[in-house]
């Protein structure tokens, strides 16, 4: 997209609970006390808390990547090359070996842990038709409070679970307010998707308006109202949270 670095922060879920499709294309894969972590590119770090569920495109192909002998990543292929060739990712530069794949949809209902999510119980990964594989790792976590796209695509889930072969239950994880706006209050995503009466995660055009806005917004008049910073604005407690995950071993940067 254009020219210029996107620097995202990737966040480690660690897979509590596997589906049986899951379970039978890892079987005999992986060592005995593995870790397994799916992995969202994000670049909103400071709204970690409000984390509800994990997307993954249903039709896409993933890859379980080695990272070392007790821990691997979930993510697109190429993801995991350009990984590869940053700093203090995988051990050996350029090399990324790969043990499984599958498609996005043999991974729905997976339970990971979200780090710094109030879902301590874990969240579920869940599909989102608007996954692009061209673009951070394919793993896009889930913040409704905050990003319109989320919030348009877990109420289209809820509504129609029987048709996404999910439980209605796994994407009505409570919405938790993290950050006050002046023109929004503190959940600027319902509240966009309201005001611009977006319908479904098919309304594109409506989406990237209120994405753009619930942006800017945010970013630039947010005040946070949960966690560890509560109180500064937006612009100060993103780096303070970014970093705050990056010593505490869940998160890493990546770049692209
Ligand atoms: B953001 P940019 Cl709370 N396909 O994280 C579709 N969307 C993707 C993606 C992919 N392959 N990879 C990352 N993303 C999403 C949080 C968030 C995000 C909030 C609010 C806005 C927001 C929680 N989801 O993004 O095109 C990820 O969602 C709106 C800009 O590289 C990531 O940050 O600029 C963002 O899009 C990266 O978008």
């Amino acid at each position: 997209e254009g020219i210029g670095v996107q620097e995202y922060i990737a966040l480690k879920l660690k897979v509590k609970e596997w589906p049986e499709p899951a379970q039978k294309i890892l079987d005999g894969k992986l060592p005995e006390g593995a870790n397994v972590y799916f992995i969202p590119a994000t670049l909103r770090p400071e709204t970690m808390y409000g984390q509800t569920c994990c997307f993954v495109g249903p039709h896409l192909d993933y890859g379980v990547f080695k990272v070392s002998e007790t821990e691997y990543f979930v993510c697109s292929e190429r993801a995991a090359r350009n990984m590869s060739f940053q700093p203090g990712i995988f051990p050996e530069w350029g090399v990324y070996p790969q043990i499984a794949g599958f498609k996005g949809k043999d991974v729905i209902g997976t339970v990971v842990n979200a780090p710094l999510s109030v879902h301590t119980e874990g969240v579920r990964i869940l599909p989102m038709e608007t996954v692009k594989d061209t673009k951070g790792t394919a793993v896009v976590t889930c913040v409704p409070s905050d990003s319109p796209d989320d919030f348009a695509t877990v109420t289209e889930l809820a509504k129609k679970a029987d048709y996404y072969c999910i439980k209605k239950e796994w994407a009505e994880l409570e919405i938790l307010p993290i950050i006050d706006t002046p023109t929004y209050g503190n959940l600027t995503a319902p509240k966009l998707v309201a005001e611009l009466k977006i319908q479904s995660p098919k309304d594109t055009k409506k989406l990237e308006e209120a994405k753009d806005k619930a942006y800017r917004e945010g970013f630039y008049k947010g005040t946070m109202i949960y966690g560890d910073f509560k109180g500064k604005p937006v612009e100060q407690a993103k780096l303070l949270v970014r970093q705050q995950l990056i010593d505490s071993g869940d998160a890493f940067n990546y770049a692209e």
